[in-house]
């Protein structure tokens, strides 16, 4: 009663103030329970990624030749896919689209980066390491980078390399600065080269620094591992490379010890924030060229230093379960194992593998590799693990590495600004191998950069698109050929998995239509539904 006429008695000001802290006191709660909601969906993210691995490499995707029990543990307890992609079949398009969740093709300057390259990725792009930044993650990029670093000038060996993965969101870095064929042979901790004497600063560049400069023309005989087409400028540790360097000695680092130290640096911030979530992207080396993996894993396949080099890879994969499994965190951890593109053999250094290979097939039953927009160029393994929450099995759902980036960001509760990630779908219900939870309808593939040759998968349908008209991208023999090619190729891939027969006149109106929406793709500058439209110029 009385409260009745006291609510009764209050003024109109009065009632709109009690209203808004009732407001207020709902939002709070409400609020307080998202947090909790999203921290219980906060687990701690692996993505590690492998350097040219193909489908066919490892033991649970039907390799023989060899034996990757680590891999293959994640594969049990986890989900083995099937169509499992990376968006290029190179490295620099590849990395550009999973950490942006855009096509590679939509950038400028995507394609394979020279030494020197500067960021590609610019300040203020979302990334999949901003998305989790703000969702609380601590964020780090171990390995490979190849993204170029610095600014329009490039970038600046000896002083501040900036802008880099800290501007887009990691918290920290520890890189290889391009790819181990191309100079330097450093470490980049977050702004600066590790190790870095000032008495003797590091020159990078494209020509020859002096006439008597040793490259692996002039001093071939010298090498520790010949080349075979391309890498023979500056000789560091016996190997020859892409681009020149003088200076920065005791900043060097040995080809050997690279799988080492990326473990141990990723141990390191494991534990450093084994109470905290945390976001690393393990960036492999393996296995790329120069194949010189540590001398314990030396001859330990009958298919030369490649095939090492994927037990190291194991190995290092071994390492980062056991070190969760230690700190009690795999069932706190996502993992998710994934290649930047398909395999090659002869890569620019005669190191066995094509001599070596015998019976066993790096991309498994499918044709082409590295550098082709056949199914061997892009679909590689791909496994996702948490332990107690996804469901070993198998899926056939078609996921990309440039899904990932809207997928965390669902997991996380983290809305995706209108421009950003503008072809990553989220696929998380596939990614963790929820009942009735679909992959992608339709993916487009391409080789290299923004000017190249395209694909599109659709269902089972692959539609080739070769702009050029060349292709230098054939797998015969395992060796690479420049081919002459019809403009358009279109595959049945259920009936035909290896793309040998070509069924664009059989089919003319697939054929028109999957051109069509290829076309619509690239041209509409996004493919995640709700995009907002850019302006192309800019
Ligand atoms: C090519 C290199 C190749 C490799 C590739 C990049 C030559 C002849 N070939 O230009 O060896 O470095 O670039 O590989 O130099 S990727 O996996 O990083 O994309
Ligand atoms: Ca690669």
């Amino acid at each position: 009663m009385l409260k009745t006429k006291l609510i009764s008695q209050m003024t109109k000001t009065e009632t709109s103030i009690m209203l808004r802290l009732t407001l207020l006191l709902f939002i709070s709660v409400s609020l307080s329970l998202v947090d909790r909601e999203a921290r219980a969906e906060s687990p701690n993210i692996i993505v590690i990624m492998a350097d040219d691995l193909g489908y066919g490499d490892v033991s649970c995707y039907g390799a023989t030749a060899l034996s990757t029990p680590h891999i293959d543990r994640l594969a049990q307890e986890g989900l083995r896919f099937t169509s499992g992609y990376c968006s290029a079949s190179t490295c620099t398009p590849t990395r550009y689209s999973f950490l942006t969740g855009t096509y590679a093709f939509r950038g400028k300057r995507t394609g394979i980066a020279p030494p020197n390259a500067p960021a590609i990725i610019k300040p203020g792009t979302e990334t999949i390491a901003s998305i989790l930044k703000r969702a609380g993650y601590a964020t780090a990029v171990i390995g490979k980078w190849h993204l170029g670093l610095g600014d329009e000038s490039g970038p600046d060996w000896n002083g501040q390399l900036k802008p880099g993965p800290l501007e887009i969101g990691f918290d920290t870095c520890f890189l290889l600065p391009t790819t181990n064929d191309r100079v330097p042979q450093v470490y980049v901790k977050d702004h600066r080269v590790l190790n870095l004497d000032p008495a003797d600063p590091l020159w990078v560049g494209n020509k020859k620094p002096s006439p008597d400069h040793p490259t692996g023309l002039t001093h071939r005989e010298t090498l520790k591992m010949d080349w075979s087409h391309g890498h023979n400028s500056t000789i560091h540790n016996g190997i020859s490379r892409i681009g020149f360097y003088t200076g920065g000695h005791s900043a060097r680092f040995r080809d050997e010890d690279l799988a080492d130290k990326w473990v141990e640096k990723s141990v390191e911030f494991i534990e450093q924030n084994k109470n905290h979530p945390f976001f690393l992207f393990f960036a492999s080396h393996d296995i790329h060229v120069p194949r010189m993996p540590h001398e314990r894993f030396q001859g330990k396949t009958s298919l030369g230093f490649r095939g090492d080099s994927i037990i190291q890879l194991d190995w290092c994969v071994g390492e980062l379960m056991q070190t969760l499994d230690r700190l009690q965190l795999a069932e706190n951890t996502l993992i998710v194992f994934c290649s930047d593109n398909g395999p090659v053999l002869d890569d620019g250094y005669k190191d066995g593998a094509i001599e070596k290979i015998g019976s066993h097939r790096a991309a498994g039953t499918f044709s082409g590799g590295k550098y082709s927009v056949y199914e061997g160029g892009t679909r590689t393994p791909f496994i996702t693990r948490w332990k107690n929450r996804i469901k070993p099995g198998v899926s056939q759902e078609l996921v990309c590495t440039i899904d990932l980036p809207a997928s965390l960001a669902a997991l996380t509760d983290q809305e995706l600004p209108g421009e950003s990630c503008r072809d990553s779908l989220n696929l998380l219900g596939a990614l963790l191998g929820e009942a009735n939870s679909r992959g992608r309808a339709e993916l487009v593939q391409q080789n290299n950069g923004n000017n190249g040759t395209y694909a599109i998968r659709a269902g089972n349908w692959k539609l080739h698109r070769y702009d050029k008209k060349t292709a230098r991208n054939v797998v015969v023999e395992q060796e690479l050929e420049n081919t002459i090619v019809p403009q358009f190729q279109l595959f049945d891939l259920e009936k035909d998995p290896a793309e040998k027969t070509d069924v664009a006149v059989q089919f003319p109106e697939v054929t028109e239509r999957l051109q069509r929406r290829l076309d619509e793709i690239i041209k509409q500058g996004g493919s995640r539904p709700g995009i907002q439209p850019v302006d192309q110029k800019h």
